[in-house]
């Protein structure tokens, strides 16, 4: 749901999510509730009562466009600083639903009797961003790699950083050297079980270096 279309098929058709696509396994599109107005001009945001700086999307138009969408099953859900923080525990949850209705914000924020159409929010981070768009890419997208038949090895996402608890273990490929830094020899061990011990152990390094917080989840 949002005011600015254009934004998402370059991201949404590309890559992981173009696949995922073409496969079947997700579908998207985008409805605009400029489309709902019913002002000669087209208007979705007004002024705000009591007066402040910017403007403030309306109500009005936004409950037509989430009408003209929500069936049984849907879950509407508002992307805004406001809302729960998302994480991957969250993407995981939402796979599991049939039809997910990402609501964009735009100007200073909608009208809080809006908030009556939404059944729950979200928020991609404690910072401030111009509109919901790019959160609303971002959650589908972390969503849509954890669907069936999405990504290429159904593992590889259980093998991702967050999902495990802890950051994902240090890669490397061509060249075996690479100015005098040699790529670790067990790597080209052969034995899966050593690969795999010393990717774990580097995982808590890493983990217990950059994301410490994390470890005691782990
Ligand atoms: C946001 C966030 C976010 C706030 C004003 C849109 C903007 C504008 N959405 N996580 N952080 N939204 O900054 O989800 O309406």
């Amino acid at each position: 749901m949002t005011l600015f279309p254009d934004m998402f098929a370059p991201v949404m058709d590309a890559s992981i999510l173009g696949r995922a696509r073409d496969k079947g396994a997700v579908e998207w599109g985008c409805v605009n509730p400029r489309d709902f107005s019913e002002d000669k001009h087209r208007k979705v945001d007004d002024r705000p009562f009591g007066g402040g700086p910017g403007m403030i999307m309306s109500v009005e138009p936004l409950e037509r466009a989430i009408a003209s969408v929500r069936k049984e099953g849907s879950k509407v859900i508002f992307l805004s600083p406001q809302g729960d923080t998302f994480s991957d525990k969250k993407a995981s949850e939402l796979t599991q639903e049939g039809h997910l209705v990402l609501v964009c914000g735009h100007y200073e924020g909608v009208d809080e009797r809006a908030m009556a159409l939404f059944d729950e929010e979200l928020s991609v981070g404690d910072y401030v961003l111009t509109g919901g768009e790019i959160p609303a890419m971002l959650v589908a997208d972390a969503v849509a790699r954890k669907l069936p038949g999405v990504l290429k090895k159904e593992d590889a996402v259980e093998s991702e950083s967050f999902a495990t608890g802890l950051l994902d273990f240090p890669q490397y490929t061509r060249p075996r050297v690479w100015r005098g830094r040699e790529v670790p020899e067990v790597l080209f061990s052969g034995d899966h079980k050593k690969i795999a011990e010393w990717r774990r152990q580097a995982a808590r390094s890493a983990t217990k270096r950059k994301r410490p917080d994390l470890l005691s989840r782990a």
